[in-house]
C-alpha cells in the first residue's frame, strides 16, 4: 500500500457519511467488528469504490483458519488486512500466503497503543516486528502513545511499513509518530467526532507534512 498523505483513519463508527469528506484526503479508511458486523461484509465493497479499505479484526488464529479468514476478505475486495503477531509465524505466514495471491498488505500488531499493552505485549514486541519481516507482511502496527516503540521498532525493521494508531483521543500525536518512523498515523474519534472533518484532516496532514520535513532534514 502506498501512504502518499499518511493518514489511514479509522472509521469505527455509523457516521458512514463522512466518507465522502475523507475521498482524496486520506490514504485508506480501516474497519473492524463496528462497521462489519452491523453491516457485513458488503460494507468492504461499499467503501473502496471510494478508498483503499484495510480490515482490522487483528486476525489471531491457527494457520488453517487464519488462511481461510484471509481469502474472505481479500474476496471482497480489501486492500490491506491487519493481523495479530502473538500467535507466532506459522499464524504470520498463512495471512501472508493467503493474501499475496491476491496483492492485498500485510500488517502485523508488533505493540498496542493502549496502557494495557505493557503488561504482555510490549516486552515482546521487537520478536514479533522481526518475525513480520521473516514472514513477509509488509508492515507492523506500532503505538503513536509511544513514538519511542516507533522509533525503536523502525531501527529493527527499517524495511517494514509502519503504521500508527493512539494519535488524538488516546493521547499521541501523528507529529512525533511520523518522526519516529511512522509512515502513516491511524485516527479514528479524533476525526469522525469532528464536526468539519476536513478542517481537522487538513491539521493533521500538517502535522504529517512537517514531521516529514524534519525527517528529510535530520537525513541530511
Ligand atoms: P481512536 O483514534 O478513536 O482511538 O481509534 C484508534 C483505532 O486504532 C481503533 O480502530 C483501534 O481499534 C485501532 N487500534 C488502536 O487504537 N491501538 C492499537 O494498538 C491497534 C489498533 O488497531
Amino acid at each position: 500500500m502506498r501512504f502518499e498523505k499518511g493518514i489511514i483513519v479509522a472509521l469505527d463508527s455509523p457516521r458512514f457519511e463522512i466518507i465522502e469528506d475523507l475521498k482524496n484526503e486520506v490514504d485508506a479508511v480501516k474497519i473492524g467488528y463496528p462497521l462489519l458486523l452491523p453491516r457485513g461484509l458488503k460494507v468492504i465493497q461499499e467503501i473502496s469504490e471510494v478508498l483503499p479499505v484495510i480490515v482490522d479484526i487483528k486476525i489471531a488464529d491457527v494457520p488453517y483458519v487464519n488462511e481461510k479468514i484471509c481469502e474472505i476478505l481479500c474476496e471482497s475486495g480489501v486492500s490491506g488486512i491487519i493481523a495479530h503477531g502473538f500467535t507466532g509465524s506459522d499464524s504470520i505466514r498463512a495471512c501472508v500466503r493467503a493474501s499475496s495471491n491476491f496483492k492485498v498488505s500485510v500488517f502485523v500488531v508488533a505493540e498496542m497503543s493502549h496502557p494495557g499493552a505493557l503488561e504482555f505485549m510490549s516486552s515482546h514486541s521487537d520478536e514479533i516486528a522481526r518475525i513480520a519481516m521473516l514472514c513477509g507482511a509488509e508492515g507492523i502496527v506500532a503505538p503513536a502513545t509511544r513514538p519511542e516503540s516507533i522509533k525503536r521498532l523502525h531501527n529493527i525493521v527499517p524495511e517494514l511499513k509502519i503504521i500508527s494508531p493512539g494519535v488524538g483521543t488516546q493521547g499521541g500525536s501523528a507529529y512525533e509518530a511520523i518522526l519516529s518512523g511512522a509512515d502513516a498515523v491511524i485516527i479514528g474519534r479524533s476525526v469522525y467526532e469532528t464536526e468539519d472533518v476536513k478542517e481537522i484532516l487538513s491539521e493533521f496532514q500538517e502535522e504529517v507534512e512537517r514531521a516529514r520535513e524534519e525527517r528529510r532534514k535530520l537525513r541530511g
